[in-house]
């Protein structure tokens, strides 16, 4: 799952962002903008809960809506972690959504989940069954 952030949102990144995954060729099974209650941020960042920077996480994940989206393909976990960049936008390679478009670790634009049981776990928090589309419903019969 991928979220384009307060800070995409604000800047008016979000096409810059969901164009990057829709061009790798992954396919987007879910999409909204939404506003995120401080349950789901807290649930959603559970494990840096306790960490300094936490609850600034979850200011920053539920201060304007955000966009979700649902991306599926082939390894999509690390293709879509590799464009987004490195968590530190100073680190992270130009070229990526980070080293692109970014300043500061507390605004780095994108979230990616890091491996399917993070993705499993976190689709659930932001999307319910009726948001979602099977594969086979968005691409239709007609392309492989
Ligand atoms: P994300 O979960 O947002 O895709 O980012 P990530 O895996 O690259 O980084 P992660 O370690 O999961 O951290 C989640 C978000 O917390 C903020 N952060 N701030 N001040 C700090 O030292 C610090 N470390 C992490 C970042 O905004 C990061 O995206
Ligand atoms: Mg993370």
């Amino acid at each position: 799952m991928i979220l384009a952030k307060a800070d995409a949102v604000v800047r008016g990144l979000v096409g810059e962002i969901l164009a990057r995954f829709e061009r790798r060729g992954y396919t987007i099974l879910g999409l909204k903008l939404m506003h995120v209650t401080q349950d789901q941020a807290k649930r959603h960042y559970a494990e840096h809960d306790g960490k300094p920077f936490f609850p600034g996480l979850v200011d920053y994940i539920t201060a304007t809506p955000i966009v979700a989206m649902v991306i599926e393909g082939e390894d999509a976990i690390e293709g879509c972690r590799a464009t987004i960049g490195a968590t530190n936008p100073i680190k992270a390679t130009p070229g990526t959504i980070r080293g692109d478009y970014g300043q500061t670790i507390g605004r780095n634009l994108a979230h990616g989940s890091d491996s399917p049981e993070s993705a499993q776990r976190e689709v659930a928090i932001f999307f319910n069954d009726q948001e979602l589309f099977p594969r086979a419903h968005v691409l239709g019969d007609w392309i492989s």
